[in-house]
This record gives C-alpha cells, sequence and structure tokens, in this order.
C-alpha cells in the first residue's frame, strides 16, 4: 500500500453516510473525530498545534504564525452525503508532502471550520472569521436546523480576526477538481466565480388542501415552483449557474396547503455583472409571480463572495514547476478565496475522473491522489 493509500485509509470510513458519501458536519462528532486524527498526526511529527479561537485548527513545524510562513491545509466538513475528497484531500495530501520534504522548513497545515457552511448556512466560515470578513457576533448567532447557534456548538464567542495572518507569505490550498474541466492530474486555479446563497421565503395562506376552491388559494408552493424554473432558464441564458437545492415547507403537511415555503438560490456566475443580472431577473420573476399567486415573497442574502482572482505570477509560477500544469477557473467556493484577499494565495487541483462532487460519486484515483502529494510538496519546497 502507498503512503497515500495507507494515511487515506485511517479518516475513509469516518462519518460515512447510510445512503451514501458523508456526513462530516462541522463540530459535530466525525468532524471532531478527523480534528482528533489531525491533532495525532500533528503529534507524531513533533508539530505543534494551535487553535485560533475561530474553530480553525493550525499544525506547524515552526514557530506559529512566524513571519514567511507558508499555510497549505483545507476542511474536514462536508456537505451533506458528499464525497469524501473535498476538503480532507487537501489536509492529508499536506502531511504527506511534509513527510516527503522535511519538518525544518516554515510550513503549517490549517483545518478550517465549516467551510461548505452546511450546518451554519455561511460556506468558509472559520476563513471569514480568521480574516474578519464576518462579525463574530454574526457568526455566533448562525444556528443550525436543531436550533444550536455556531457558538454554543463551539463552546466559545468566536475570537474573530486575527491580524497574524497577514505575517504568512502565502497560502496554498490542494483540492480536488470539482467539475470536469481538468483532464490531466494536475491543475493550478486562476480563479473563483462569485457566488452566493440567497433565502427566499414565499408566504401565503395555510389552508385545507380538500375544502379550499382552487381560485381561493393562496399558494407560496406555485410561487416557489415558478422560481425554480425561472432560475434555471434565466442562468442558461444568461450563462451562469443557479440552483435551488434546499427546500422547507410549513407545516409540510400532504393536506394541508402550505403558509410558508423556504427555498435557498445558490447563484454562480464568471463576473459580477452576470451575476448581478441573474440575481436581478430571478427575482423580477418571482415578484411578478407571487404578485399572481397572491403571496408575498422576501429576500435575504445570506452569503456572497465575491469574484476572486489568485495571485496571477504565484500561478504561472507554480504551473511552469509542475510543467506546466493547466491553469483553470472553477466556480466552487474555498477557503483560499476568502484568505486571497490577505495574503499571495494558490490552489492546486487533483483531477476527479467522474466530474461529480457533492455528491458520492466525487472521485479521485490514488495515481493521481499521489501526483497531488508530489506537486504539493514540489510547491512548498520551492516557496519556502
Ligand atoms: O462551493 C461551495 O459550495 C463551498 O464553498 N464549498
Ligand atoms: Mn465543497
Ligand atoms: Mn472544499
Ligand atoms: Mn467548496
Amino acid at each position: 500500500m502507498s503512503d497515500f493509500a495507507a494515511l487515506w485509509a485511517e479518516i475513509a470510513g469516518v462519518g460515512r453516510a447510510p445512503g451514501g458519501g458523508y456526513l462530516r458536519y462541522a463540530l459535530t462528532p466525525p468532524e471532531l473525530a478527523l480534528r482528533d486524527w489531525f491533532r495525532a498526526q500533528a503529534g507524531r511529527r513533533g508539530m505543534a498545534v494551535t487553535e485560533d479561537g475561530n474553530g480553525n485548527l493550525f499544525a506547524w513545524c515552526s514557530e506559529p504564525w512566524a513571519g514567511g510562513t507558508v499555510l497549505t491545509g483545507s476542511h474536514f466538513d462536508s456537505v451533506p452525503h458528499g464525497g469524501g475528497f473535498d476538503g480532507p484531500l487537501g489536509i492529508v495530501s499536506a502531511f504527506l508532502a511534509l513527510d516527503r520534504i522535511g519538518y525544518h522548513r516554515k510550513v503549517g497545515i490549517g483545518a478550517f471550520v465549516e467551510e461548505e457552511g452546511g450546518r451554519f448556512g455561511v460556506p468558509c466560515l472559520g476563513s471569514r472569521l480568521l480574516t474578519g470578513a464576518i462579525a463574530p457576533d454574526r457568526a455566533a448567532a448562525l444556528r443550525d436546523r436543531d436550533g444550536v447557534t455556531f457558538g454554543e456548538a463551539l463552546g466559545a464567542a468566536p475570537a474573530g480576526h486575527l491580524p497574524q495572518i497577514t505575517r504568512l507569505s502565502a497560502f496554498v490550498e490542494l483540492h480536488i477538481e470539482q467539475g470536469r474541466a481538468l483532464t490531466t492530474p494536475i491543475g493550478v486555479a486562476s480563479a473563483i466565480w462569485p457566488h452566493g446563497r440567497w433565502r427566499m421565503e414565499f408566504t401565503g395562506a395555510g389552508d385545507h388542501a380538500g375544502t379550499t376552491r382552487m381560485t381561493d388559494r393562496r399558494d407560496p408552493m406555485l410561487t416557489f415552483a415558478h422560481t425554480v424554473l425561472a432560475a434555471n432558464a434565466e442562468a442558461r441564458l444568461i450563462g451562469a449557474h443557479a440552483t435551488m437545492g434546499r427546500v422547507e415547507a410549513e407545516p409540510n403537511a400532504t393536506n394541508a396547503i402550505p403558509s410558508l415555503v423556504r427555498g435557498w438560490l445558490d447563484a454562480r456566475a464568471a463576473d459580477t455583472g452576470t451575476l448581478d443580472r441573474l440575481l436581478e431577473a430571478v427575482i423580477k420573476q418571482a415578484t411578478e409571480r407571487a404578485g399572481r399567486d397572491g403571496t408575498e415573497l422576501s429576500v435575504v442574502a445570506e452569503s456572497v463572495t465575491a469574484e476572486v482572482a489568485f495571485d496571477t505570477e504565484l500561478a504561472r509560477r507554480l504551473s511552469a514547476l509542475l510543467g506546466d500544469a493547466p491553469i483553470l477557473p472553477t466556480g466552487a467556493g474555498h477557503d483560499a478565496g476568502v484568505l486571497s484577499a490577505h495574503l499571495p494565495t494558490a490552489m492546486l487541483f487533483v483531477r476527479n475522473p467522474t466530474g461529480v462532487s457533492h455528491a458520492p460519486a466525487e472521485e479521485a484515483g490514488v495515481a493521481d491522489c499521489e501526483a497531488g502529494v508530489a506537486a504539493l510538496a514540489r510547491v512548498l519546497e520551492a516557496l519556502t
């Protein structure tokens, strides 16, 4: 068994979900088990482990936060029934890359909390807190589906912005590629599409399914259904991506017209202008339809992530170092995108043969993962 396969096997069973994929929500038992594993791996390598008071964990070869340190790493949490590579691949690869190049370097490994926003709703919550991109009070008050707040799950008020982040000389995140764009084992990221999550609440009048005449209804499910179709159509028209993958209905009964439907719009586009136009078009259609249905619509932006252009020089340098690895953009969000506003940042992508992610079919071949470790080792060696 290769070094990669052996280390990967240690975590592959953690948080496997009945029904397929993984359930590794932030700060729940499977994710906490992975954090313990992280501490043990760091300890085995003589690395000091620190926490930043925001739920992010770090292992350091050198003095924590020392000037000129290169940080690498990713996240352990998953979306519901997500793949096992999205996140953990970057952390496992980081330990193995250091095994190759030695621990005498100014390198740290980060495990960022709640990257997916799968539990508390805001993606990249840990890196946003660390960089001051979200107020600690707002983060502390975010609730999961059981009503538990992030502050309660963390066991303390989040510490918020750590100015020492800017002392680091670079952040390099290795990540599985999440679409069908990469046909060689390794690629380098150029950009992240601007994207966001909007909670749309459609309010109508709850009533009896059997006795309410069709003409007397104010059914928010109709407005929601129209909005789902409109989002899809507008995204196709504009050349962007729109998804409504999460929905809640109240009272959620077969024999009652719902009083409320809550649907989340995930919208992404190659540039901000296109994203703005998409959002405007979807809201316009939803509002018009609400007028016809006698329902009401409110829209709340839960998180908006601006377009990220990674450091062009660094991307070119890493591509050349890796034998002219392709440089490509992605529609997926990453902690690297948040950190890129504060320090030179790059991402390495490992090929995904199924092209599927955020679903159980996400895959990466062992040989490609080994190539990823070798690539990250070369990069860390060159940057330190
Ligand atoms: O792209 C996303 O949905 C998340 O940031 N991983
Ligand atoms: Mn993800
Ligand atoms: Mn990820
Ligand atoms: Mn992501």
